[in-house]
């Protein structure tokens, strides 16, 4: 019973942490940040990464930005911005290998755009809305699509009292999905995606939710430090706000707890055997009930479900693996 309290009382604060405004829904890393509320198409909401299940020679590399498109955000991406995903292949949070992805400006509604890999130089162009083939194996797309995350977040807000309504229900977002033979990488990597202006670096993610869960909103500019900084910094610029986070009233982990829950959860980055189909820890599916995990982190078992197990479409089994778009009403 007592930890059972303390759980609700720290998911009290979770939930409280996610709510920016009340018609506003704020989910896994979606609008978690003053900086990312004026261009929805920097914000970047998740990535995933997993073996292909239609090629298992093959590694997925998805982003999502524009969270809410067409309500919250726009439904293009921003011409003026570059889209990342950075691949670690030593194991020390500092990128080996970058994909960089520039888009044209939207006309007759698609975008080009090219993927520029750092090493070897090599780009590979494309348009929204249509799957490219990559010379020596893969594909990439880029476009809208459903939202893959799902989450009752009404549930967490109302005090643990689950409907399982999923609050991303019919939501869209846009996403670039980016997949490679294996071959191309150690077995072993580490990920994180990020989106960059003229300004600099604006937001950047790989574990699901660290930005919105355990980097505290109450500190004014905090969460766009951390969403600006390298997960090669997480730790020593982050993991004494973690640990606070994690070991403060409500939460109230053990120090030894919240510093092994720390060294799971910084530096920032989404870590996969490739050869392996498993989901997350091992990168994440687009399948995986990524809330339900973190709070039986969070909850040390306690809380095991918000009772939305799955996406609101069904994801395809082959390349893009995302659902189609919703239609939403005008
Ligand atoms: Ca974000
Ligand atoms: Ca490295
Ligand atoms: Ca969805
Ligand atoms: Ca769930």
């Amino acid at each position: 019973m007592f930890k059972l309290t303390l759980v609700h009382v720290g998911l009290i604060l979770f939930v409280g942490c996610l709510a920016i405004a009340d018609h506003v829904a704020v989910g896994a890393d979606h609008r978690e940040a003053p900086a990312l509320l004026s261009n929805g198409a920097l914000d970047l909401n998740d990535i995933y990464l997993f073996q292909s299940p239609e090629n298992p020679n093959n590694v997925v590399f998805i982003l999502t930005v524009n969270p809410f498109a067409a309500v919250n955000s726009p439904t293009t991406f921003d011409p003026r911005a570059v889209y990342e995903f950075n691949i670690d292949t030593n194991a020390d949070a500092i990128p080996n290998i970058v994909y960089q992805i520039y888009f044209s400006a939207p006309r007759n509604g698609a975008q080009r755009f090219v993927v520029i890999q750092s090493t070897g130089g090599r780009s590979i162009s494309g348009q929204t809305g249509r799957v490219t083939d990559i010379p020596g194996g893969g594909k990439v797309t880029a476009g809208l699509f459903d939202d893959p995350f799902f989450f009752d977040l009404s549930g967490f807000r109302n005090g643990l009292n689950f409907t399982g309504v999923d609050a991303f229900a019919r939501a869209n977002i846009s996403a670039v999905v980016l997949e490679l033979p294996r071959s191309l990488f150690p077995t072993n990597i580490k990920v994180f995606g990020r989106t960059a202006n003229r300004g600099g670096q604006v937001d950047r993610t790989g574990l699901p939710a660290i930005a919105t869960v355990l980097i505290p909103a109450s500190t004014p500019g905090l969460r766009d430090q951390f969403n600006r900084a390298s997960p090669s910094q997480d730790v020593a610029l982050f993991r004494n706000i973690v640990l606070n986070s994690l070991t403060s009233p409500p939460l109230s982990n053990s120090p030894e707890r919240a510093a092994s829950l720390a060294d799971v959860l910084l530096p920032d980055v989404s870590t996969i055997d490739t050869s392996s189909s498993a989901g997350f820890l091992n990168g994440r599916r687009l399948q995986d009930d990524v809330i339900d995990a973190e709070l039986g982190l969070l909850s040390n078992g306690a809380v095991t479900t918000d009772l939305v197990n799955s996406n609101d479409k069904t994801f395809l089994t082959t390349f893009p693996y995302l659902a189609a778009p919703h239609v939403l009403a005008p």
